[in-house]
């Protein structure tokens, strides 16, 4: 067995910069297009401004392998692509039998799960919630509100992540903005 030397890292609870990372994704419109529902604002945003950024990860450099712990911190832009608010991708784990914590840090915003029956879970985020992600449950989260929402997650190393499902296949569920809330409502485009 080969011994790691212990560490620790800085995280600021606001932006959820993590530090030192090994990696910072920056996901943007054009990483995620085809899965916002409203295509025609999908073309404005692009026609306007550009490759907006939706969300970025900081990752905290513990190799994906069992036994390790990989952790990430995600910071979710506010906004929306028409009625349907920013986003991350979603996927299920590789190995479906592997489990996930996430704790809110900052900001508001929902966790969505789903099995592959179609059936959806809502769970509400923010600062100080610690929200369990079962195993064999896709999961995306959303900013539902107007500032950065920042969550903190936990994996099993072994776990992978398998976003072709998602991109197949999009979640049953949408969440929007109809008259100030976040509404939960039919994709129509789900497979
Ligand atoms: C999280 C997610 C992170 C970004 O760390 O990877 O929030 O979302 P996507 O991976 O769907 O782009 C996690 O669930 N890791 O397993
Ligand atoms: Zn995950």
């Amino acid at each position: 067995m080969e011994l790691m030397e212990p560490f620790s890292s800085t995280l600021d609870l606001q932006t959820g910069i993590l530090e030192p990372a090994s990696q910072v994704l920056r996901r943007r419109l054009s990483d995620m297009k085809d899965m916002y529902a409203d295509a025609d604002a999908v073309k404005r945003i692009f026609e306007q401004e550009g490759d907006r950024l939706i969300y970025e990860v900081y990752v905290g450099g513990i190799p994906e392998v069992e036994g390790h712990m990989p952790h990430s911190t995600t910071t979710i832009h506010p906004g929306r692509i028409g009625d349907e608010f920013h986003m991350t991708k979603g996927h299920y784990h590789v190995k479906r039998d592997r489990a996930e914590i996430y704790l809110g840090l900052a900001g508001q915003g929902c966790l969505l799960l789903q099995t592959d029956d179609g059936t959806v879970r809502r769970v509400e985020m923010r600062r100080g919630i610690v929200a369990y992600v079962p195993h064999f449950w896709a999961h995306r989260t959303v900013n539902t509100g107007g500032v950065p929402f920042v969550f903190f997650a936990a994996w099993p190393g072994d776990a992978g992540h398998d976003y072709a499902t998602i991109e197949q296949r999009g979640f049953a569920k949408l969440l929007i903005s109809q008259y100030g809330r976040a509404v939960l409502t039919d994709n129509p485009r789900y497979k």
